[in-house]
């Protein structure tokens, strides 16, 4: 008997804008010029706040944390094509997208600088914390769906978003594939940013495209072009509908680079060469979400002035703001690993209090000395 063939696949690539900022008309979302300028102003928020926080870690002002430098598009454009009953999950590349969702800036200051409050964030509903254990924030996302679909909520969905190199870990796998068995409104975005640490994308699958991993769930999938805002706007859009109109998950494979080190810890320098950098540079996202904007006489260099003084404003008010906050309750994060007190941690608190008032005790005998 001849082979039957029973299934096949193949994965599209969608760019609307390339790399000068030239527009696909055929593939235009259409958005409208207050929604176009929201999303560039976010992307420079974004921006320059990586900037401002880089210098503030080294100045020893800040912890450690990771930029999103290079992945501006994907964040913003994904958040903005998000209604207000929808839920943002993320990593700990995506806060931008949380400021967006009315998060306040000195928020993100606090939680890279180990204070629990920068976790509370009543001002952003529908938002999540920001994840640090690779890949299991895909996992909450998918409950949150599955009590979407189980409360009959309508017009209502999740975005979870997770790296390339979190794509090897099974929580991936098996957030996917119950999400696709369950028809849950979920929609899984994988920043590849080609590295994660110091493993290039090369080194965690050797499938042409993470994108097509959705076929083996039985998903819609596409690769895009994640340093194009306006794609990563549409393809978000689309998938958000799907999910609305209960057709379940989809899978959006977002090509951006990280532009800067994996976190402040990180020296990219050791492990990646200049020339991939630049090559990368040339692509970034802001200089041709700009220039689309200038051709549509939507943005000028005056504006550009006006808005730099305007968000490095914003970034020093967000500082001080930060700066300014004292009363840390240090013990803050036992009273959140479970819904309801437990035991087993409270002893655990008691514990960790004990050896704080012991520390303090010690420092006070010592400057009496
Ligand atoms: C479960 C788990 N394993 C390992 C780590 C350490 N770690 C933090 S980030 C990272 C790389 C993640 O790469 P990727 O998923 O591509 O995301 P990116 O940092 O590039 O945004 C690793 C291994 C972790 N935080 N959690
Ligand atoms: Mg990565």
């Amino acid at each position: 008997m001849p082979l039957e063939v029973i299934g096949t696949f193949n994965v599209s690539r969608l760019q609307v804008l390339d790399h000068n900022g030239e527009l696909d008309q055929e593939f235009d979302p259409k958005l409208s010029s207050d929604k176009l300028l929201k999303l560039y102003y976010y992307m420079l928020l974004n921006r320059r706040t990586d900037e401002r926080m880089v210098k503030l870690q080294r100045q020893g002002r800040l912890g450690t944390f990771g930029a999103s430098t290079g992945q501006e598009a994907t964040i913003c454009a994904a958040t903005l094509a998000m209604g207000e009953r929808d839920w943002f999950v993320p990593s700990y590349r995506e806060s931008f997208g949380a400021v967006m969702r009315g998060m306040q800036l000195s928020k993100i200051f606090l939680y890279w600088s180990g204070h629990e409050e920068g976790n509370y964030t009543p001002e952003a509903p529908r938002t999540l914390p920001i994840q640090v254990i690779v890949g299991s924030q895909a996992l909450h996302a998918v409950g949150i769906a599955y009590a979407i679909k189980y409360r009959r909520e309508k017009e209502s969905a999740v975005v979870t978003f997770f790296g390339d190199g979190a794509t090897s870990q099974g929580d991936i796998h098996e957030a996917m594939n119950f999400a696709s068995v369950w028809k849950v409104p979920v929609v899984f975005i994988c920043q590849n940013n080609q590295w994660a640490i110091s493993q290039p994308r090369s080194r965690q699958t050797n499938a042409k495209t993470i994108a097509q991993r959705a076929y083996a769930y039985d998903m819609p999938g596409i690769q895009v072009d994640g340093n194009d805002a306006l794609a990563v706007y549409k393809v978000t859009k689309e998938a958000l509908e799907r999910a609305y109109q209960g057709q379940g998950p989809s899978f959006i494979e977002a090509e951006n680079y990280r532009l800067t080190m994996h976190t402040t810890a990180d020296d990219p320098t050791k492990y990646r060469k200049n020339e991939e950098v630049d090559f990368w540079w040339q692509r970034e996202p802001l200089k041709r979400f700009r220039a689309f904007l200038e051709s549509k006489a939507l943005w000028s260099e005056a504006q550009q002035v006006k808005l730099e003084e305007q968000l490095n404003q914003e970034i020093e008010t967000a500082v001080r703001d930060f700066e300014s906050q004292k009363n840390f309750k240090v013990d803050a994060p036992f009273e959140h690993i479970f819904g309801t007190t437990h035991s087993v941690i409270e002893s655990q608190r008691a514990e960790f209090l004990a050896e704080q008032l012991k520390r303090q005790q010690q420092e006070q005998e010592q400057e009496r000395r």
